[in-house]
């Protein structure tokens, strides 16, 4: 399928220019995505007697995820993609290292072609999210370089959508806009435009089967919760998790809420699941032009430093208001004997 992107390159072109920057660059690399998003829709799409789109095939990724047949195939268009519209630094959970796509390349991106991919199995919704920064001196010799910048260095970011309808969320530094991709056309056509985390959600994201491991200021939060209207928030709170960050991060624009993938005591967890330069850092940048707030628990996601290319982090995004009161319990908890993992500061 010929993709489309005359009305998603017009709005684009107009949200670099009130963005300023550098912004007006990533949208090349963007188009180049979007045409990728549009392919893999359609890969997802293909019925599979045998569900072999979740089979699992090749090695471990750098996670040690066994990898399954469609992430090497998102992988295989997302690089391509990258490499084609001249990104330079290039890391995917995919890739076990930073690499160098293009010699000349002035961009850097960050990606996870496929997150989600649990749920291929049983048809759930999945997502490609990505990051672009710049390309810092050396970084073209030395790629990993690109992937140690703070967070607030990131210039655009977004998120396909591969569900009902396939959808990007993205943003260039000036608010938020939602596409769609027209099947019949083609076309990525804008859905909505200047997209919010509006306060008062009342709704949780958090896989509540680990509470038993989650520390006290996640588990008082929690708690809050669900008293409900009988306990110290007087109003009832909804839950969902979706198992996929994109359909729990997409639900917070529109509906507002809170996105909880905390850190807890099962071993390996102790910084959560989620990987801080190609999930958090997107979707920390999104939920910030949306008027939301991400954090660790302590600090601003986008004033983080990676120390690792692949590394986790635990990450609380949603309502800017409900993030604060998060944020309050892990401060007021710092010195308290944590019942759940090492507490973050002053642990050996
Ligand atoms: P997969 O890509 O392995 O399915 O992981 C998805 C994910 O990274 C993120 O999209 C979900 O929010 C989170 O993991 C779900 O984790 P749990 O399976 O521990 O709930």
């Amino acid at each position: 399928m010929t993709t489309d992107m005359s009305e998603l390159a017009d709005v684009l072109a107009r949200r670099a220019k009130v963005a300023g920057g550098r912004a007006v660059e990533t949208i090349p690399v963007i188009l180049a995505l979007a045409d990728a998003a549009a392919r893999l829709a359609a890969f997802v799409a293909q019925p599979s007697a045998d569900g072999s789109h979740g089979a699992y095939v090749g090695a471990a990724n750098s996670d040690g995820d066994a990898q399954r047949k469609l992430d090497l195939v998102a992988e295989e268009i997302c690089q391509a993609a990258a490499r084609a519209s001249g990104v330079g630094p290039y890391l995917s959970e995919e890739t076990e290292a930073a690499l160098t796509l293009d010699p000349a390349g002035a961009l850097a991106m960050a990606i996870d072609p496929l997150d989600g991919s649990s749920n291929i199995a049983v048809n759930g919704v999945i997502g490609t999210i990505f990051a672009l920064l710049p390309a810092p001196p050396g970084s073209l010799a030395t790629p990993a370089l690109a992937f140690a910048q703070p967070g607030h260095a990131v210039i655009a970011s977004g998120f396909f959508m591969y569900g009902p309808q396939t959808r990007l969320v993205v943003s260039l530094g000036a608010g938020v806009d939602i596409f769609a991709l027209d099947p019949d056309t083609g076309r990525f056509v804008l859905f909505e435009s200047a997209a919010t985390v509006p306060a008062g959600g009342r709704e949780f994201a958090i896989n509540a089967s680990n509470a038993r491991h989650w520390a006290a200021p996640v588990r008082r939060y929690i708690d809050a919760c669900l008293e409900g209207a009988d306990g110290p928030r007087g109003v009832d709170f909804n839950m969902r998790w979706a198992g996929s960050m994109v359909a729990d991060v997409y639900r917070l624009l529109g509906r507002g809420g809170v996105f909880l993938y905390p850190s807890d005591a099962r071993s390996n967890y102790a910084q959560g699941r989620l990987r801080l330069v190609y999930e958090a850092f997107p979707m920390a940048f999104l939920i910030e032009q949306a008027g939301g707030r991400a954090i660790d628990g302590h600090d601003r996601i986008l004033d983080l430093t990676p120390s690792r290319p692949h590394q986790r982090i635990p990450l609380i995004l949603g309502e800017a208001e409900e993030v604060e009161v998060l944020r309050r319990l892990h401060a007021d908890d710092l010195g308290a004997p944590s019942e759940g993992p090492a507490s973050r500061r002053g642990a050996a």
